[in-house]
C-alpha cells in the first residue's frame, strides 16, 4: 500500500445544457465537497476539481431548437451551474469548463499523441448523411421507428419509450432531425481506441487490485469486462467540440466522453503550474466522484485512455453512487420533476447546509433512494433543530446566564463526565473511518452522535436544577457543554460549513484543524463567548404544502402536455351515424360486481324500459354517487354477457389521457329517452 503525499478528487463534469438539481448535488458535488474539506482540515495536500462538460450533441440540438449558438448554450448555464456550487459551498479549487482554450489545447494534444504512436485503429463504415445540409449525422440527429415497440420517436442511440438501446440503421423510417430528410448512408472515417487491447490488463488492475471498491462499482466493471470489450470509435462527424488534430481531417470532433474526462486534468492545470505532480506523481491519490452512470466511463475507458498515453496515474478509487429520485419518481429535466438548485436557493435562503445535511443523511450511497420534503422537514426539525441547535442553544445561553459569558473552570470530574469527555475521541475515530472508506451518510451519523451526547449529558445534568443546590457543580457541567460545543464545530466543519462558522462567531473562536479534535480544553476558561443566535430555525407545515403542490402543478402539467389527442378515424356517412341510437337516461341502481374490481352494474331508465348495463367504471365512480345521474347510452348495442350479468347497452365516457373515464352526461337536466344526435 502506498503512502499517499497528496489528493485529487474530480467530480464529474455537469453538462452545461440545464441548471442542476438535488440529484447531482447527492450523488457526486456533496459528498467530494466533504471529503475534500476533511482533507483539508486535516492539513493535506488536496485539489478538488470541477467544471462544466460543454460539448456533446445535445448542446448542440438545444441551440438548433432556440435558434441560438451551442457556446451560448453553454454561456448560459456554465454561469448558473457555476452560481449554484458557489452558493452551496463546493469547495472546487477550481471550476472550468471543456471550451475553455486551455482545454481545447489540452484534449487536442492529448489526442495528438495516441495517434502518432499508433494507439488507435482506424476503420470507415457507413454512416448516416444528410445530403441538403452536407453533413453526417450524429445518432441523435436521427429520429425514426422503434424496430422493438414501434415508438415513433426514437433517437438512433437510443428508444426512450422502450429503453432499448439502438444504432442508427436499426431505425424504421430513420428522419434527419436537421432537414426532415430521409438520410443516406454514407462512408466516413473514424478513430478507435482498442479497448479489447486493454482487457487483460483492466482485468488485473480492477478485478485483482482494486477489490476494495464498492459492490456497485465493482459489479459494473466486472460485468462490463466479462461481456468482452470492444473497439470504441473516439471521434464523431460534428461541427462542435474538439476537432481532431490531423491535417486533411475536416468536420470531425473528439467523442464528448474521450474530451470530458481530460478536462480534469486541463482544469488542473488552469489551477496550477504545478498541476504534473498531481496527475503524473505515483504518490497522488486520485479521485473520481460520480454517479452510478458514469462508471463505464471513469473505470474503463478514461484509465484505458490514461495508460495508452503512459505517462500519468490511475484512479486509486471511484466512490460512485446510485441515483435520488424525488418523491418516488425518477428525477427528469425533460419533465421538470426536479428539485432545481436555483430554486431551491430563492425558496430557502441561508439554507444551503439543511439541504447538503438532508441529502447527505439520505445519500444514494448503496441503492437508490428517494428525497421526500416530508423527510426534508422531519430532519431539519428533528435532528437540525432539535438535537443540534438546541444543544448548542443552551450551552450557550446558560454560560451567558450564569456567567456572564465567561467560561467557568471544571472542578472535580464524575463518571459520566469523564465518559462525555472521552466519547468525543471515540467518535473522532469512527467519523475518520467512516470518511475513509467513503461511507459519507455513516460519518455524517457519527459526527451527528456527537451532538447528541451533548443533549444527554445534559439532560442528565440538568444544570438549571443544580444551579439552585450547587454552583460550584454547575461551573464543571457548563464548561464540559462548551468543549462539545467547540467539538463540534470541528467534527460537523465538513459537513455543515456555514452553520459552523456561525456556531464559532457564537462561540468567539477561531476555526482549528482536525487534528486537535478531541482535545478537552479547546476553550480556555475566562474566555468570553458571545450570545448566541439560533443555528437552525423549524420548517412548518406550509412551508412544505407549497413545495409539494409545486410538484403536484408540474405533475398536472405534464399530463397536459403529454395528452396528444389520437388522430381522427376515418370519415363515415350520416346514415352510418344515424344506425347508432344514442339516449339520454337515468341511473336508478348502481352496485358492484363481486369479485372484479372495475365493474359495476346500473340499472338504468332509459325511457322506453329500464334495462340493465354492466360498466367498466367501478374504479372512478362510487356506485352511491351514480344513483339519480343522467347519462349517454347505446341502446342498441348487441347485447353482451359480463361476468354471468346480460348487458343491455353502453354508457359513453370519455378517456382522460391517464386512461381515467368520466361519463358523458348532458349538462341540464332531460327527459329520459331523449335522443342524442
Ligand atoms: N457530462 C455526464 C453526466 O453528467 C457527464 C460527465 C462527464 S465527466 C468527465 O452524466
Ligand atoms: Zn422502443
Amino acid at each position: 500500500m502506498v503512502d499517499f503525499k497528496r489528493t485529487l478528487i474530480t467530480t464529474a463534469l455537469p453538462y452545461a445544457n440545464g441548471p442542476i438539481h438535488i440529484g447531482h448535488l447527492a450523488g457526486v458535488y456533496v459528498p467530494a465537497d466533504i471529503y475534500a474539506r476533511y482533507l483539508r482540515l486535516k492539513n493535506e495536500d488536496v485539489v478538488l476539481i470541477g467544471g462544466s462538460d460543454e460539448h456533446g450533441v445535445p448542446i448542440t440540438l438545444k441551440a438548433k431548437n432556440e435558434g441560438i449558438t451551442p457556446q451560448d448554450v453553454v454561456d448560459k448555464f456554465h454561469t448558473i451551474i457555476k452560481e449554484s456550487f458557489k452558493k452551496f459551498g463546493i469547495s472546487f479549487d477550481v471550476y472550468s469548463r471543456t471550451s475553455a482554450d486551455i482545454h481545447h489545447k489540452t484534449a487536442s494534444e492529448f489526442f495528438k499523441k495516441l495517434y502518432d504512436e499508433g494507439k488507435f485503429m482506424e476503420k470507415t463504415s457507413e454512416q448516416y448523411y444528410d445530403e441538403e445540409n452536407k453533413q453526417f449525422l450524429a445518432d441523435r440527429y436521427i429520429t425514426g421507428t422503434c424496430p422493438k415497440c414501434s415508438f415513433e420517436k426514437a433517437y438512433g442511440d437510443q428508444c426512450e419509450s422502450c429503453g432499448t438501446s439502438l444504432s442508427p440503421t436499426e431505425l424504421i423510417n430513420p428522419t434527419s432531425m436537421i432537414s426532415g430528410n430521409k438520410p443516406v448512408l454514407k462512408e466516413t472515417k473514424h478513430w478507435y481506441l482498442p479497448l479489447d487491447q486493454y482487457e487483460p490488463w483492466l482485468k488485473e488492475w480492477i478485478l485483482e487490485g482494486h477489490k476494495e471498491w464498492k459492490s456497485n462499482v465493482y459489479g459494473q466493471c466486472k460485468s462490463w469486462i466479462d461481456s468482452g470489450l470492444m473497439p470504441r470509435a473516439v471521434t464523431r462527424d460534428l461541427d462542435w467540440g474538439v476537432p481532431v488534430p490531423i491535417e486533411e481531417v475536416d468536420g470531425k470532433v473528439l467523442y464528448v466522453w474521450f474530451d470530458a474526462p481530460i478536462g480534469y486534468i486541463s482544469a488542473t492545470k488552469e489551477l496550477t503550474p504545478e498541476w504534473e505532480k498531481y496527475w503524473k506523481d505515483p504518490e497522488t491519490r486520485m479521485l473520481h466522484f460520480i454517479g452510478k452512470d458514469n462508471i463505464v466511463f471513469h473505470c474503463i475507458i478514461f484509465p484505458s485512455m490514461l495508460k495508452a498515453e503512459g505517462t500519468y496515474i490511475l484512479p486509486e478509487n471511484v466512490p460512485a453512487n446510485e441515483f435520488l429520485n424525488l418523491e418516488g419518481d425518477k428525477i427528469s429535466t425533460s419533465r421538470n420533476w426536479a428539485v432545481w438548485l436555483h430554486e431551491y436557493l430563492e425558496d430557502f435562503p441561508g439554507k444551503e447546509d439543511v439541504l447538503k445535511y438532508v441529502l447527505t443523511a439520505n445519500a444514494p450511497e448503496t441503492k437508490d433512494n428517494d428525497f421526500t420534503w416530508k423527510d426534508f422537514q422531519t430532519r431539519n426539525n428533528n435532528e437540525l433543530v432539535a438535537v443540534l441547535g438546541n444543544f448548542v442553544n443552551r450551552a450557550l445561553v446558560l454560560t451567558n446566564k450564569y456567567y456572564g459569558g465567561e467560561v467557568p473552570g471544571r472542578g472535580e470530574l464524575t463518571e459520566n463526565d469523564k465518559q462525555t469527555l472521552k466519547e468525543i475521541g471515540v467518535l473522532k475515530t469512527e467519523v475518520e473511518k467512516s470518511l475513509d472508506s467513503f461511507r459519507i451518510r455513516e460519518s455524517l451519523k457519527n459526527a451527528m452522535d456527537l451532538a447528541r451526547l451533548g443533549n444527554k449529558y445534559l439532560a442528565d445534568e440538568e444544570p438549571w436544577k443544580v444551579v439552585k443546590t450547587d454552583e460550584e457543580r454547575v461551573k464543571t457541567i457548563m464548561n464540559i457543554c462548551l468543549q462539545v460545543t467547540a467539538n463540534l464545530t470541528i467534527i460537523l466543519e465538513p459537513f455543515l460549513p456555514f452553520s459552523m462558522e456561525k456556531l464559532r462567531g457564537f462561540l468567539n473562536i477561531e476555526k482549528q484543524g482536525w487534528d486537535i479534535l478531541g482535545n478537552v480544553d479547546l476553550i480556555a476558561v475566562g474566555h468570553k463567548v458571545n450570545k448566541p443566535e439560533l443555528l437552525f430555525e423549524k420548517i412548518e407545515d406550509k412551508v412544505i404544502e407549497d413545495q409539494l403542490q409545486k410538484l403536484l402543478d408540474t405533475k398536472k402539467a405534464n399530463e397536459l402536455a403529454g395528452a396528444k389527442a389520437a388522430p381522427a378515424k376515418e370519415n363515415i356517412l350520416f346514415d352510418d351515424f344515424g344506425k347508432m341510437d344514442i339516449r339520454v337516461g337515468t341511473i336508478w341502481e348502481a352496485e358492484k360486481v363481486a369479485k372484479t374490481k372495475k365493474l359495476l352494474k346500473l340499472k338504468i331508465d332509459t325511457g322506453i324500459d329500464q334495462r340493465i348495463v354492466v360498466s367498466g367504471i367501478a374504479e372512478y365512480y362510487q356506485p352511491e354517487d351514480l344513483v339519480g345521474k343522467q347519462v349517454s347510452i347505446l341502446v342498441n348495442l348487441e347485447p353482451k354477457k359480463l361476468r354471468g350479468i346480460e348487458s343491455q347497452g353502453m354508457i359513453l365516457c370519455a378517456e382522460n389521457a391517464d386512461g381515467s373515464l368520466s361519463i358523458v352526461s348532458p349538462d341540464q337536466e332531460v327527459k329520459p329517452g331523449s335522443e342524442v344526435r
